[in-house]
């Protein structure tokens, strides 16, 4: 019987030993969801602590309750290791690490070329190869291929080789892995099929397209898609602002229109691992084929001017009160990147307090998800808001956790600027708006 028999029926069987490699807010999750249907599930990760903690029950990512994986770890069915050796005894292994940016701007793939050395020295036949980090279009086919065909091995005969782009949205209540169509792309039609055979085992929703190069763009188009937009929206606030347009009221009576029109929010800049940094991968690779990604360009530098944007407006609402910033105390509600989330990485909270510093402004925090922040010189820990308030010269809302009491809020600040619209439904001439 051919590998490619073989490994469907392990799949079809449930028999299929899965491996995740990377147990971050990606991999963590996907593990689990082949756990709970019964798939032997071995986690791998360069961190000895996740491992641990993954193999205690004791989650760090919040999409993923501790009663969901403590039953999963007690029974074995799902292990963490920082042994790569592992991989020899897998059958499937989905590629779940970072793809970060250098200060460049370029793409780092060091994360996944080291984890693709890993499996090619531990690569059999019949085995399920998936990359799931977002990446630019070509790096599956251009990057991963040649390294697993560089001994006698070949794709589609005798392993399989798919990309298929992560969707998590962290914190969100109603989509979590199982129940995000999932795309998925493969070097040849085999491939595909066995990748897509695959997810249909833990996932409700599988997408099959025609290629590699497919399912890495559309990634990069849903990311490019949402950075664009809210750059365009972080503009528009910009230019209502200065025409004394109250641009909240104009995005919500917009999305009125039940066709054709999706609202997206101004902000105080663009947070996350994905959304700021993906596009530039696209952008990247298109120069590379001669062809400036300028929507990407302008998007990018419009989001990146929103911390400063927003320090000026504190500055300025602190002067009409006959106050400098100089000195003031400024205290920031929510670090986080985005409401109700735990995650600080690219927050432009850290990129406001970094300029209110520079500014010579005394900064403070509150944010109920972050007990304590270390970014550059900044070393903080979280103060209650109750004690902040009353004493601070500006308030700032950065991140509208559903926690924070703004109604409170209102009557301890002296001064609000709020770039969230947080204060949405009070009328108070403390609260400045973006
Ligand atoms: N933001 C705005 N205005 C908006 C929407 C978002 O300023 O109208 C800001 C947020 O505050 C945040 C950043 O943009 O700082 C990113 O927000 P996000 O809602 O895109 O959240 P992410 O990056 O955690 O998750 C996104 C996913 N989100 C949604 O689809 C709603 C999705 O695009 C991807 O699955 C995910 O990135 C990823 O991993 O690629």
């Amino acid at each position: 019987m051919d590998c490619s028999q073989t490994l469907q029926d392990k799949i079809v069987n449930r028999a299929a030993r899965v491996g995740v490699v990377g147990l971050g807010y990606v991999g963590l999750p996907l593990a689990v969801e082949f756990a709970r249907v019964g798939f032997q599930v071995t986690g791998i990760d360069l961190n000895e602590s996740k491992a641990a903690r993954v193999n205690a029950g004791d989650s760090y990512v919040t999409d993923v309750p501790d009663e969901v994986l403590k039953p999963l770890a007690s029974a074995g069915t799902l292990r963490a290791t920082t042994d790569f050796r592992e991989i020899a005894g897998l059958d499937t292994v989905n590629i779940c690490v970072p793809t970060p940016l250098r200060k460049t701007k370029d793409p780092d793939m060091s994360y996944i070329v080291s984890a693709c050395q890993e499996i090619a020295r531990h690569l059999h036949p019949g085995m399920l190869i998936i990359l799931e980090s977002t990446t630019y279009p070509g790096t599956t086919d251009e990057l991963l291929l040649p390294m697993f065909e560089s001994g006698q091995l070949r794709a589609g005969k005798d392993f399989f080789l798919c990309f298929s782009p992560e969707r998590v949205d962290p914190g969100n209540p109603t989509f979590q892995t199982s129940n995000i169509p999932k795309v998925v792309g493969g070097v040849t039609p085999k491939c595909t099929e066995m990748g897509a055979l695959f997810y249909r085992q833990a996932l409700q929703n599988v997408v099959p397209v025609s290629s590699t190069q497919v399912a890495e763009m559309v990634k990069l188009l849903e990311n490019t898609f949402r950075m664009i937009n809210i750059g365009m929206v972080n503009e528009l606030a910009m230019m209502c602002d200065r025409m004394g347009i109250d641009v909240w009221e104009v995005i919500d009576a917009a999305a009125t229109k039940p066709f054709g029109f999706m609202p997206f929010y101004p902000g105080p800049g663009l947070g996350g691992h994905c959304i700021p940094i993906d596009p530039f991968y696209l952008s990247w690779k298109t120069r590379q084929a001669g062809i400036e990604a300028r929507f990407i360009e302008l998007a990018g530098y419009i989001n990146g001017q929103m911390p400063h944007y927003v320090v000026d407006k504190i500055q300025n609402a602190l002067n009409e009160r006959g106050k400098a910033l100089k000195d003031a105390q400024v205290h920031v509600l929510g670090v986080a990147y985005k409401k109700d989330i735990d995650d600080v990485r690219e927050s432009p909270a850290l990129d406001v307090m970094h300029l209110l510093t520079r500014r010579r402004a005394k900064v403070s925090y509150s944010d109920p998800f972050v007990p304590e922040l270390e970014s550059d010189s900044l070393k903080l820990r979280a103060v209650p808001l109750e004690e902040a308030a009353p004493e601070a010269d500006c308030v700032v809302i950065i991140t509208n956790h559903s926690a924070f009491d703004y109604g409170r809020l209102l009557e301890q600040a002296q001064l609000i600027v709020d770039t969230r619209n947080a204060m949405k439904g009070f009328q108070s001439p403390k609260i400045v708006r973006l």
